[in-house]
């Protein structure tokens, strides 16, 4: 793959909308991402693990067992220090049964009432397939929970995170400023150095 070539191009092996847009935004036109939907693959990603590690290579072969082609996925956490680091490699379930974005917020913000330690961060782990080879990448940021959510912009725990440096939530700030600075732009950025070096 030539990376100055229009052709690099990589699939995204993600059901979430947001983290397609966000990814997009990294990369402006740096590497053509193709969807899932753009590649006709409507097969489920498995997530069984207990790290975000396994879980992200463990979407990955999915996609890549299938196709055959250079593709790429992440998974993503909220760790928290006073819950030992949930909802960590939960996120996306933490509510259990009901399992939408907003229970899952609401239920942090419930276990973390009344606690003065509201020290967090956002982990990212790509899992890349390029030629045949998995490589990792991370991406962390740090900050702190809020006790109450704030703003709409973004997705999933967004209004309730306020990054080091900062007095608004991810949802308040601009998202050309949480494209820049959060764990997945810090992962995405390692990525795309590694490929500038391997390509
Ligand atoms: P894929 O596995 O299809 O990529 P997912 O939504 O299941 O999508 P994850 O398991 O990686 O993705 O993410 C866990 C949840 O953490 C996700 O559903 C969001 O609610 C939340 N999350 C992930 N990235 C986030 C971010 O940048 N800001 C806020 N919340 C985020």
């Amino acid at each position: 793959m030539n990376m100055n070539s229009k052709k690099a191009v990589l699939i995204f092996a993600t059901r979430n909308e947001h983290k397609l847009h966000e990814v997009h935004r990294i990369f402006q036109n740096i590497i053509q991402i193709k969807s899932l939907h753009d590649c006709g693959f409507n097969e489920v990603l498995p997530e069984t693990h207990e790290k975000l590690e396994e879980n992200a290579e463990e979407k990955l072969m999915a996609l890549a067992d299938a196709l055959h082609q250079n593709c790429f996925a992440e998974d993503t956490g909220l760790e928290i220090k006073a819950l030992n680091g949930k909802p960590g490699v939960y996120s996306a379930r933490y509510a259990e049964k009901n399992q939408s974005p907003l229970d899952n917020l609401y239920l942090v913000l419930e276990q973390m009432k009344d606690i003065k330690q509201r020290n967090a961060r956002f982990r990212t782990v790509i899992a890349l397939y390029l030629n045949e080879k998995v490589y990792k990448f991370e991406g962390i940021i740090n900050g702190r929970i809020t006790d109450k959510p704030r703003g709409n912009k973004g997705f999933g725990y967004d209004p309730v995170f306020v990054p080091d440096g900062y007095n608004e939530t991810f949802a308040e700030l601009d998202q050309d400023i949480k494209s820049t600075i959060s764990h997945r732009a810090i992962a995405f950025n390692k990525m795309l150095t590694f490929l500038r070096e391997e390509l």
